[in-house]
């Protein structure tokens, strides 16, 4: 009988994080098709690269345990926003709003939250867009819907985060002052860096564009 329980929550389980599976398959679906779709008619892909991982268990549980949450399946799926976690990594800063723009227009997808690190940074430096998804999932028997957070930041803002992350966790989250200072700063010049390189973009963009008016003259001659 202990047996035919275990087996029973093994199976529960394994549904459980398969939904998630399913989930981020669908949202890797959709964002290959709007890179697919942009790159044909644009010539241009505003998304650099995509990292996407699934919480493992032993995380959603120590992420529980943090939040003092009484552990069942159930709360886990309210409370517990980021198993499924997307990470779009852009060259500019507008392709950030675009591609979180072509997201939530989406029909099936539900926005849950949208917050905007980018024009209200984190004390530390931190920036990014912050994406809280709700999306379905139709299974043999059922439909789900499951929660998906997606971080969308420059390349820059990436490499920022990637380095700061690690800091935190060799301090095991307490950076010493003069390194907390440094990052601040090195989060200004990050930020700084993708003014000027949308500045770039834009005058680029202007000359192509002014180009492309010419030639059409050239033809109608
Ligand atoms: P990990 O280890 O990356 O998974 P939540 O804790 O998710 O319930 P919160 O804190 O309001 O709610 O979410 P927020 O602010 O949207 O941040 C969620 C995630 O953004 C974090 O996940 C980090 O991945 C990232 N993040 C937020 N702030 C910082 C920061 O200052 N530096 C870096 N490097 N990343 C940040 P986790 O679960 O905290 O951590």
């Amino acid at each position: 009988n202990q047996i035919q329980q275990l087996k029973q929550i093994r199976d529960q389980m394994t549904r459980f994080m398969m939904t998630y599976k399913f989930g981020l398959d669908e949202i890797n679906t959709k964002l290959q098709i709007l890179q697919e779709e942009f790159q044909h008619f644009h010539d241009y892909n505003p998304i650099e690269h995509i990292k996407s991982r699934i919480k493992s268990p032993e995380s959603i549980l120590k992420k529980m345990y943090r939040k003092n949450l009484d552990i069942s399946l159930e709360s886990i799926r309210e409370n517990i926003h980021d198993i499924v976690g997307i990470r779009i990594v852009c060259s500019f800063i507008s392709d950030i709003y675009r591609v979180s723009e072509m997201i939530q227009q989406q029909k099936d997808i539900t926005v849950i939250s949208c917050k905007d690190y980018i024009k209200h940074p984190k004390s530390t430096g931190y920036q990014s867009l912050h994406l809280i998804l709700s999306i379905p999932v139709f299974m043999s028997d059922r439909e789900e819907h499951v929660y998906v957070e997606i971080q969308i930041r420059t390349v820059a803002m990436d490499f920022w985060a990637s380095l700061e992350h690690k800091i935190y966790y060799k301090y095991n989250k307490v950076i010493p002052d003069h390194l907390s200072k440094e990052l601040t700063d090195a989060a200004k010049v990050a930020s700084d860096l993708d003014l000027r390189m949308e500045q770039l973009h834009n005058e680029v963009n202007h000359i192509k564009a002014q180009e492309g008016e010419d030639n059409d003259l050239q033809l109608l001659k």
